[in-house]
């Protein structure tokens, strides 16, 4: 199949290009490296040693015989070029990365919040709108996120994939209908994937373009089959307290002899899964697209489900780290229980790799190996979910950041706007 993998530098997308390239695609990244931009801006770093696109994909070629294509555009300012590409290459299928990820980012600044909007909201509409002026019958296959449902609505129940069935009192008597999961995002970034499912929906049954949206959970390890063949080819990993996720932050801190960082109490519940698993679902999700005119099919792409807590006390008992409790920068449940339905992706052929102490020590290895790239003043969390003015204020002095180049990429520019 022609495959275009929008966000394929990424922590997700590079794996996944690498995956489907093996698996005999034809792929096609296509990036604006605004990632890496946003880390030059946070003057943080990979903790592993990611290569410029040019090097990976010679290497991957060199070590394979397969050639990946990059294209470097932005999907949401050169709408122009994206249908070009879509009229060039008529891909079968599109996987779409090239979201703003981090809630912690979108919630730093006011000028962050607008950009993860305009990159997040805009972007996805472009390609909608794009498949529609090229007059392509391709399948999206987009990544979205368990935030859309907001960990838990009713008790114990799990949640469903997407649709919850719900009985409606009419004057004609009670209906039953089947609707999209109520959307309860919890950050600027999850409230960006709930509009990104209203668009779907839209553009589903107005254009019949076949649409898959995965509900992933909390991505956690670094390496698959592929990246780890060259040193070149690895894959990011963010440890900052705006990029770094929960589990992967865990075992860089213990490695490096920090505290854990748990927020709050460390009652929150969590959906989870590895990187090797967030790979193969996706080629799972291609292979099995749904008909031209169905509503999306949805999957919560998730294996597993872990208290905060829970992972700090397995961590601290296979290293010896001190778990330490900070004051939740984030405005979430303290406590949440969390139940997911997750039958589709396994009816499909899914053998869920589950979280063993051989697969944390492999993470681990990774970050002893590169323990000296940290930065240890970028480990504590600093977005703040509210009083975002004086945050800002300290955001801005403490980074000393001021240079115009902010603008286009992440919004900056507005930081300092709205600071004076
Ligand atoms: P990432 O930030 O590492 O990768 C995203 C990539 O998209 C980057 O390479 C970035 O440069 C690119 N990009 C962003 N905006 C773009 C634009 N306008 N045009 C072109 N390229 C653009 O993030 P990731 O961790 O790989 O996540 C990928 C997707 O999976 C995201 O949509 C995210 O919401 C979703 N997801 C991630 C996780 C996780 O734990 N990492 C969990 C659930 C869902
Ligand atoms: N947390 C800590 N200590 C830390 C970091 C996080 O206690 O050092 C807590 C957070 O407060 C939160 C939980 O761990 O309660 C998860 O935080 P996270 O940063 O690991 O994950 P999150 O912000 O939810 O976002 C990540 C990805 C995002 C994806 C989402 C899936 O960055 O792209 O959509 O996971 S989900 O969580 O299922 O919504």
């Amino acid at each position: 199949m022609k495959i275009l993998v929008l966000g394929g530098d990424g922590f997700c997308g590079w794996p996944t290009a690498l995956h489907l390239s093996n698996k005999g695609h034809d792929i096609t990244i296509v990036d604006n490296l605004s990632r890496r931009q946003i880390d030059v801006l946070l003057e943080v770093q990979s903790l592993t040693p990611i290569q410029p696109m040019s090097t990976r994909l010679k290497v991957w070629e060199e070590l394979t015989g397969k050639k990946i294509n990059f294209v470097y555009l932005d999907i949401r300012q050169e709408y122009d070029k994206l249908v070009q590409l879509l009229n060039k290459v008529k891909p079968n299928a599109i996987v779409h990365f090239a979201e703003q990820r981090a809630a912690p980012y979108s919630m730093k600044t006011p000028g962050t919040k607008r950009y993860t909007v305009d990159n997040n909201v805009n972007g996805t509409h472009n390609l909608l709108s794009a498949i529609v002026e090229a007059g392509l019958d391709t399948h999206v296959v987009h990544l979205g996120t368990m935030g859309v449902y907001g960990y838990g609505w009713l008790g114990n129940a799990p949640i469903p994939e997407g649709y919850v069935r719900v009985k409606v009192e009419t004057p004609e008597g009670e209906v039953d209908r089947e609707i999209l999961h109520p959307a309860n995002p919890g950050s600027v970034y999850h409230m960006t994937k709930t509009i990104d499912q209203l668009m779907f929906a839209f553009y589903a049954k107005n254009d019949e373009i076949r649409i898959t949206d995965l509900h992933q959970g909390i991505v956690w390890g670094t390496q698959t089959p592929e990246t780890i063949m060259d040193e070149r080819l690895i894959n990011r990993f963010d440890y900052d307290g705006d990029y770094g996720t929960v589990l992967n932050r865990f075992l860089m801190q213990a490695t490096l002899g920090h505290p854990l960082t748990v927020h709050g109490s460390g009652g929150q519940t969590r959906a989870f899964i590895n990187i090797r698993d967030t790979v193969r679902c996706i080629e799972l999700a291609i292979k099995n697209p749904p008909k031209r005119g169905e509503r999306p099919t949805i999957f919560n792409q998730v294996t597993e489900v872990f208290r905060v807590k829970e992972l700090a006390e397995l961590i601290s008992n296979m290293t010896g780290a001190e778990i330490r409790h900070y004051p939740n920068p984030r405005y979430e449940a303290d406590e949440n229980d969390l139940k997911v339905e997750n039958e589709q992706f396994k009816s499909l052929g899914l053998k869920p790799t589950t979280l063993s102490k051989g697969l944390l020590e492999e993470v681990q290895d990774i970050a002893k190996k590169y323990i000296d790239s940290v930065d240890p003043s970028k480990i504590l969390a600093t977005s703040q979910w509210r009083n975002t003015v004086t945050k800002l204020r300290s955001y801005d002095s403490a980074s000393g950041l001021s240079s115009r180049s902010k603008q286009n990429v992440t919004g900056l520019k507005s930081v300092k706007n709205n600071n004076r």
